[in-house]
């Protein structure tokens, strides 16, 4: 990592491609080539702060995280107490791609979207890191049919702020109930539900649960399902949030809602969607699933 402002000029600004949890993206060109880079700009609510050294050296560990469909992370320049993300370039994020298209994905792209966020998901849980805020903004799209998924590990060394530094509401359409309940000790199921709910947005191209605040949110998830107890969640009762005073919902079930996925991509959405994150599938699991099968020979895995 470099210590030097004269790092940060070798890219020239083209425009502003995001507004991430942490900060702004930008379309950058590496001067005098024809390169192109996204540079996230990491502002800390404390800046006079700086950045924690425990960050910097998360952020760090990230770089060594190589696989096709992660985002790579090409450099961290740190100056001027804010922390600089230099990442390869996509054409898009998927929310974009979402609202640029009148209808919901083709069901084959959904497919070969899901088993690649599934692939680079496992990889990263084979390695015991956690994103923590899977939403379709932090997955990246290219014309050749590659996703990628960008913003790894962000969520633990800065944590998940409320609002945005443009004091933008952050989502909680992708929350997994466990933290909505707060949980303290959360682990892999957590990325399972939110890739979960972006399957089934690329299929229908709206959102299956878009609370506007963490009651709205977990009360959804509740109609949805139906309102837990300690005999459909273990232990449920005795997270911090929650309240034997809730409505007991008694749930509709996810076929009521589902159009457009067919009968074993559906069994397989209500494997990762389940409530009880210790009864969620697994993402090695999930990549065995038969909605696969007519996939697999496309990918040498
Ligand atoms: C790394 C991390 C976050 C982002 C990166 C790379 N690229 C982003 S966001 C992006 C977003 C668009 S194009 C590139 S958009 O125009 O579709 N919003």
């Amino acid at each position: 990592m470099y210590n030097y402002k004269e790092q940060l000029e070798k890219y020239e600004k083209i425009e502003k491609v995001g507004e991430g949890t942490y900060g702004v993206v930008y379309k950058c060109k590496i001067k005098g080539t024809n390169d192109y880079v996204a540079l996230k700009k990491i502002r800390l609510e404390n800046e006079d702060e700086g950045i924690p050294s425990t960050s910097i050296r998360e952020i760090s560990i990230l770089k060594q995280l190589r696989h096709p469909n992660i985002v790579y992370l090409m450099d961290l320049i740190h100056a001027d107490k804010k922390l600089y993300l230099i990442f390869e370039f996509m054409e898009h994020d998927l929310k974009k791609f979402l609202d640029m298209n009148n209808s919901p994905l083709p069901p084959e792209l959904v497919k070969n979207y899901l088993y690649q966020i599934l692939i680079a998901i496992n990889f990263c849980h084979s390695k015991r890191i956690l994103h923590r805020d899977l939403k379709p903004q932090n997955l990246l799209i290219d014309k050749n049919g590659i996703i990628k998924l960008a913003d790894f590990g962000l969520a633990r060394s800065f944590g998940i702020p409320i609002k945005t530094l443009t004091h933008e509401i952050l989502t909680l359409w992708y929350r997994a109930p466990e933290i909505l309940l707060g949980q303290k000790e959360y682990s892999t199921p957590v990325d399972i539900w939110s890739i979960g709910l972006i399957f089934y947005e690329m299929a229908h191209k709206r959102p299956l649960f878009s609370g506007d605040c963490e009651i709205d949110q977990i009360f959804k998830i509740f109609q949805m399902f139906g309102t837990p107890n300690e005999n459909t969640w273990k232990g449920v009762t005795k997270l911090p949030e929650f309240k034997l005073t809730f409505p007991r919902f008694k749930g509709k079930g996810l076929n009521a809602y589902n159009k457009n996925i067919d009968p074993v991509g559906l069994d397989l959405l209500n494997k990762m969607i389940q409530i009880d994150p210790c009864k969620r599938i697994s993402a090695k699991q999930a990549l065995q699933h038969p909605y696969f099968d007519d996939l697999k020979k496309y990918f040498q895995c």
